[in-house]
């Protein structure tokens, strides 16, 4: 099959500098797979392996699933020469990170059924479903359509799920920029049948072989896209993170537009300077009617003119420094029709999240539990899994899972709160947790033992972690100072940690690199300053910047603005920076 002409005719013409010859064999894959069939069916029927063929784990992606296997027993069952003990990650598209109890009672009964009695809430505002045997599959993403919900273009080089900022005390506006946002990620699902085909056992007109992807083309995208949403002043979503960024602008409490904010990104692979986290430029402010059209034109640019010979150079943030800024900009407004205008003024504050209860400008309660690291299950004395089931089997309004990995307990009536304070005590849920402001401002990605990218642990290492760094900060009263820490288990950057004011990124087990000065409120990139090292050396080196942060900031001056005023993060002990 020829690539001669993998986009829609619609828009401008693709990147002609790319030789098609030369193409990453992932975009040959994706040309030819009958709109992301290829041969996954048959890898579900195929009985002696609970694994399937490499190129349909590839495409397993764009609806929503990756192989993965069990890290913990890799070696023993390679020396008792049996296949890895594969199984499959399901996350769900959910934009906005909004479900309803129903569909929260029925994510709990698949993950008992299917999913190793655990759900994890992910850093986009998702549920991801762990440890699902292939056999399994069907019957889970059936179960998921019986209350609307699926997993289609959750990953996979497409827009995945829109990010919305949660903001439940602002509840009229939220609901306003939560519906462009779930409008917003509506309008970029992938329109094969493919999914209805293979996971429900259905025909669907246009399954076939023909234009059905009037957006996405044969090729897709280069690469994932990532669009969000955020109210200020909470950055909760991390806006300058975000391939495409809409900031809210609301004047005299109503909603005016966004301004625009392009090429954000985190990933980096170490050694590698070619890769590189970096923060999303602002280009200017656009009405709210003007809002898809926008998306359409810079999602389009991406599409036509991402590289799409090197998949580690095909986000967004790499065309636009190829590019240049100006040139990208131009692109999207000749797109548009019209000159972007100025950005307005705005201004955030935090991207962390409040614990506990907080009343909305509607007079309704909204509950943040603190989910350490999104982790749902039940723990000795801390039955959350059955605890959220039991709030779930009674609750009337929604629950909306956060970007720092938390839930919100949303739209709770005056009348309904003490039942739900009770549920939560009875499961040991604690409403009146006291958690220290690092525990609070902390997140970690999954890493070990599902992913297969992970070269140390995170999610299960960063609590203890965090429990010796309290310590260090209960030396100099600090444990009630607000300061974000992330871990992720390698260097792509799952749970945005070189944005955070202390982040730690995976190198081999054990070993980390040490990052600090990320601003609070997400605006800036943090500096490695210790690379490849152990919990010794991590401790030993915070334990001197806590002790001159608590005798020299400034009042109010947060850890990761001190950190860079100070010097601590200017030098790197070992290596280089990346981010200067
Ligand atoms: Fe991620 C790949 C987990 C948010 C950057 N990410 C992966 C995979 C699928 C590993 C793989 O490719 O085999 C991980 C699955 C682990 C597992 O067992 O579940 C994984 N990413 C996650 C989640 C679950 C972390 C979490 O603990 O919450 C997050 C799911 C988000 C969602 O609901 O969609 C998650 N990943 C992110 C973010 C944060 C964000 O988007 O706000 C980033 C950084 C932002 C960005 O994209 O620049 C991120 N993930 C990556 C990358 C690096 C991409 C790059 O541009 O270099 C990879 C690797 C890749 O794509 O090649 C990756
Ligand atoms: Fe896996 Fe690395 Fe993402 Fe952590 S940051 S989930 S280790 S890919």
């Amino acid at each position: 099959m020829s690539l001669l002409s993998p986009h829609a005719p619609t828009d401008r013409s693709r990147d002609v500098s790319q030789p098609l010859d030369r193409l990453n064999p992932d975009e040959t894959l994706k040309a030819e797979s009958r709109q992301l069939r290829g041969t996954i069916s048959d890898g579900l029927a195929a009985e002696l392996t609970r694994a399937v063929p490499g190129n349909d784990i590839k495409l397993m992606k764009f609806h929503g699933l990756y192989q993965q296997d069990d890290r913990d027993i890799r070696d023993e069952r390679r020396r008792q020469k049996l296949e890895p003990a594969y199984t499959f990650m399901a996350r769900i598209r959910l934009p906005g990170g909004v479900c309803s109890p129903s569909q929260w009672l029925k994510l709990d009964e698949l993950a008992r059924a299917y999913g190793g009695d655990t759900l994890r809430l992910t850093t986009r505002q998702t549920f991801q479903l762990h440890r699902v045997q292939k056999q399994n599959l069907r019957p889970a993403m059936q179960g998921l359509r019986e209350v609307l919900l699926d997993t289609r273009a959750a990953c996979g080089d497409d827009a995945r799920g829109v990010m919305c900022s949660v903001n439940p005390r602002l509840s009229a506006i939220h609901a306003e920029v939560f519906a462009l946002a779930k409008r917003t990620s509506d309008h970029r699902v992938p329109q094969s049948g493919a999914y209805e085909e293979i996971w429900y056992g259905e025909e669907r007109e246009g399954t076939g072989d023909g234009p059905q992807e009037p957006f996405y083309g044969r090729t897709y995208m280069p690469r994932k896209f990532k669009i969000g949403f955020v109210v200020p002043p909470s950055n909760d979503i991390d806006v300058y993170s975000q391939d495409l960024g809409f900031i809210a602008i609301v004047e005299d409490g109503k909603l005016q537009g966004f301004n625009v904010a392009i090429g954000g990104g985190m990933g980096r692979t170490d050694q590698a300077p070619k890769t590189y986290p970096r923060l999303a430029d602002l280009i200017g402010f656009i009405e709210v009617e003007h809002l898809q059209q926008t998306a359409d034109a810079v999602m389009g640019v991406q599409r036509d003119y991402g590289d799409r010979l090197d998949r580690a150079r095909a986000r967004f943030k790499y065309t636009i420094d190829d590019k240049g800024l100006d040139w990208i900009k131009g692109e999207i407004e000749a797109r548009l029709g019209f000159a972007l205008q100025p950005a307005r003024p705005f201004a955030f504050t935090t991207n962390g999240d409040p614990n506990g209860w907080t009343r909305g400008d509607d007079g309704r309660w909204h509950h943040t539990l603190f989910i350490q690291n999104g982790r749902v299950s039940n723990f000795p004395g801390r039955a959350l899994m059955d605890g959220l089931r039991a709030i779930a089997q009674t609750h009337t309004g929604t629950f909306r899972i956060t970007p720092n990995q938390n839930l919100i307990i949303s739209d709770v009536s005056e009348a309904a709160k003490p039942a739900i304070e009770a549920v939560m005590r009875e499961h040991g849920l604690g409403a009146a947790d006291r958690i220290s402001g690092l525990r609070l401002n902390s997140m970690a990605c999954v890493a070990l033992p599902t992913c297969g990218l992970a070269m140390a642990e995170s999610e299960r290492y960063l609590p203890d972690l965090v429990t010796k760094i309290e310590a260090l900060l209960e030396l100099h009263g600090l444990e009630d100072e607000p300061i974000t820490i992330r871990m992720t288990g390698c260097p792509n950057g799952c749970a945005r940690p070189y944005i955070a004011e202390i982040a730690l990124t995976g190198r081999a087990p054990g070993k980390y690199n040490l990052y600090l000065g990320g601003g609070f409120h997400g605006q800036r990139l943090n500096k490695m300053v210790l690379e490849n090292v152990g919990e010794a050396a991590i401790l030993d080196h915070l334990a001197r910047v806590i002790a001159d942060f608590a005798a020299n900031r400034t009042s109010g001056e947060h850890f990761g603005d001190f950190a860079i005023r100070a010097g601590h993060a200017a030098e790197v002990k070992e290596g280089r920076h990346f981010n200067d």
